[in-house]
C-alpha cells in the first residue's frame, strides 16, 4: 500500500471533483471457475484499489458527499472462516490505513442506501463490469438490473477518469518496477525459446517470473508462432527454426501497476533476411511514433503516422503501391495493421477500459471511430504529461483476410495480392514499449531492453 495521506488526498480531489450525493465503490469478489470454491486468482477492483488500497474481497465504501462521511463496509471473517485461510487483520486496521473513519458490517449497506435515495441524494457507481456487482447494485439501489448500466454516473466516472489518467510519482516507480519485471519475462523468451520447445512451455516459465515479481501477469501471455493472430494465446504447438515468435506479455506489481510488451525475435539464432525486412518496417513505424510522443500530440495522428510508415515500407517491398496518404486514408493498411497503436496503462493493463473507450481515450472534439482498423484504436485524444500508454504497432500477414479481400477486389488500387499472397504463412511482427509523457516529451519506463534486430540477436546467442 502507498501511505494513508495518498489515499486520503486521492478521495479529497475525488470529493470536490464530484461535489454532492453518494460515491458508492463495490470491491470485487472471489469467482468460481469451475465451481463456486475453486477460483479464478483474487483481482481487487482499480478504482477500489485506487482510493483505498484494501486488496480483500467482499467489500464496499460509500461516500456520502452531502454529510462528507466514509464508510468501510464489510465482515472481519471469524474464527470459522480462518481455519480455511488462517490470520487476517479486523477490517478496523484496513480502514485506518487508508484514513476511513468507519466500518459497519454488510449487513447495513442496503439500508444505508435506501436511506439516501428516500432523502433524495443522489446515487453514484462506475460502470460495473462484473454480472454480481450489477446485481448487487440493483439490489441496493431498487434499479432494474437491466437498467443498471445506463444508470450509470457519468459525473463520477469521468472525474475518476481525470485523477487516475495523471500518474504521480509513487505510481510512476510502481510502473517502472513493474516493466522491469515484463523486460525479465521477454530477456527469459528470447534466450529460452529455441527449437523444438512449445509456446507452452516458455509461456508457463514467463508466468513463474511475473509471480516470483510480487504480482502475476497482467494479461494471459501470448506467445505464439502465429503472431499475425492478435490475441493467440500459447498452445501446445513446438516452435521451430525458421519460424518466428511473436510474445506480448506483461506482469503486474503486487500493487497492481501493470507492464506490457511485445517482442518478436526468430527461434533460428538470427532472422531470416525477409524477416529482418519487414521486422524493420515494423521498428521504423514504432520509433517514428516515439520520437513523435509528446504533450499535445493527438494519439489519433499517431496511430496514422505509424500506419504511413508501414505502407512505406511494404511499398518499398512491393507489397503497397499508390500515394501513401491516399491508401492510409482509405484504411488499405488495415490488411496488414488491424488494430490501435497503443492504449493507456496503469493498474489495468489496458487503463480503466471499464469506463468506456470514448469517456476514457477521446474527447467530445474526438470521437472513437467505427471504420475497421480504428475502431479498435483505444486511444485517440491529446497526450497529456503524466499519461502512461504503450506504442505497439504491428504487421500482421492474416490469410484469411488475404483471401477475402482478394476476392473481393478490396484496394486493388494499394495493394499487390500477387506478391502479398506469397506472405500467407509468415505470421505476424509486433513492438511495444511502454512510455510516461513528460512535460518536455516522454520517457521510456524500465531500463532499455533489446529491440532492433542485431540487439535481438546478440541478447539471443549471448
Ligand atoms: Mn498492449
Amino acid at each position: 500500500m502507498f501511505s494513508k495521506e495518498t489515499y486520503v488526498r486521492r478521495r479529497e480531489a475525488l470529493k470536490k471533483n464530484v461535489k454532492s450525493g453518494i460515491l458508492i465503490f463495490p470491491g470485487n469478489k472471489e469467482t468460481g471457475m469451475n465451481y463456486k470454491d475453486n477460483w479464478y486468482p483474487f483481482r481487487q477492483d482499480s478504482t477500489f484499489l485506487y482510493y483505498f488500497g484494501i486488496n480483500l474481497p467482499d467489500l464496499y465504501v460509500v461516500i456520502d458527499l452531502d454529510e462528507d462521511k466514509e464508510i468501510l463496509f464489510g465482515d472481519d471473517l471469524t474464527p470459522e472462516d480462518m481455519v480455511w485461510v488462517g490470520a487476517t487483520d479486523p477490517l478496523a486496521i484496513h480502514a485506518e490505513k487508508c484514513g476511513v473513519a468507519q466500518v459497519q458490517a454488510m449487513s447495513k449497506l442496503e439500508g444505508f442506501i435506501q436511506k439516501a435515495k428516500q432523502k433524495g441524494q443522489a446515487l453514484h457507481y462506475l460502470p460495473p463490469y462484473r454480472n454480481k456487482v450489477i446485481i448487487e447494485i440493483s439490489n441496493l439501489t431498487g434499479i432494474p438490473v437491466d437498467e443498471v448500466d445506463v444508470n450509470k454516473s457519468e459525473a463520477f466516472t469521468k472525474a475518476v477518469i481525470a485523477q487516475r489518467s495523471i500518474k504521480s510519482d509513487e505510481e510512476i516507480v510502481e510502473l517502472h518496477k513493474a516493466v522491469n519485471i515484463t523486460a525479465a519475462m521477454h530477456r527469459h523468451a528470447i534466450k529460452n525459446t529455441k527449437h523444438g520447445v512449445t509456446e507452452k512451455q516458455i509461456a508457463g516459465e514467463l508466468q513463474a517470473i511475473a509471480i516470483a515479481g510480487g504480482g502475476n501477469i497482467s494479461f494471459p501471455i501470448i506467445l505464439t508462432k502465429n503472431g499475425q493472430y492478435l490475441h493467440n494465446h500459447a498452445t501446445q504447438a513446438k516452435v521451430q527454426n525458421g519460424d518466428i515468435v511473436l510474445c506480448d506479455c506483461g506482469a503486474e506489481t503486487a500493487m497492481n501497476y501493470a507492464g506490457d510488451m511485445t517482442r518478436t525475435f526468430p527461434v533460428a539464432e538470427r532472422f531470416s533476411d525477409i524477416q529482418r525486412e519487414i521486422y524493420s518496417i515494423v521498428l521504423d513505424a514504432h520509433e517514428s511514433v516515439v520520437g513523435a510522443l509528446k504533450p499535445g500530440y493527438r494519439f489519433r495522428d499517431a496511430h496514422l503516422l505509424a500506419c504511413s510508415r508501414i505502407v512505406e515500407g511494404l511499398k518499398g517491398l512491393g507489397l503497397m503501391k499508390g500515394d501513401t496518404h491516399e491508401a492510409v486514408n482509405a484504411g488499405a493498411h488495415t490488411l496488414f495493421f488491424q488494430c490501435g497503436l497503443g492504449h493507456f496503462m496503469g493498474m489495468d493493463v489496458h487503463d480503466m477500459e471499464n469506463f468506456g473507450e470514448q469517456l476514457v481515450g477521446y474527447t467530445d472534439k474526438v470521437k472513437k471511430s467505427t471504420e475497421f482498423g480504428l475502431k479498435s484504436l483505444r486511444l485517440g485524444k491529446e497526450l497529456e504529461a503524466g499519461n502512461v500508454l504503450t506504442v505497439e504497432p504491428g504487421i500482421y500477414f492474416n490469410p484469411f483476410l488475404i483471401d477475402s479481400w482478394k476476392a473481393q477486389g478490396k484496394y486493388t488500387d494499394f495493394v499487390n495480392y500477387d506478391e502479398v499472397e506469397k506472405f500467407k504463412t509468415f505470421g505476424g511482427m509486433r513492438v511495444e514499449e511502454d512510455f510516461l509523457i513528460t512535460t518536455k516529451g516522454k520517457e521510456l519506463l524500465g531500463n532499455p531492453l533489446a529491440k532492433t534486430a542485431d540487439e535481438i540477436e546478440e541478447l539471443k546467442n549471448a
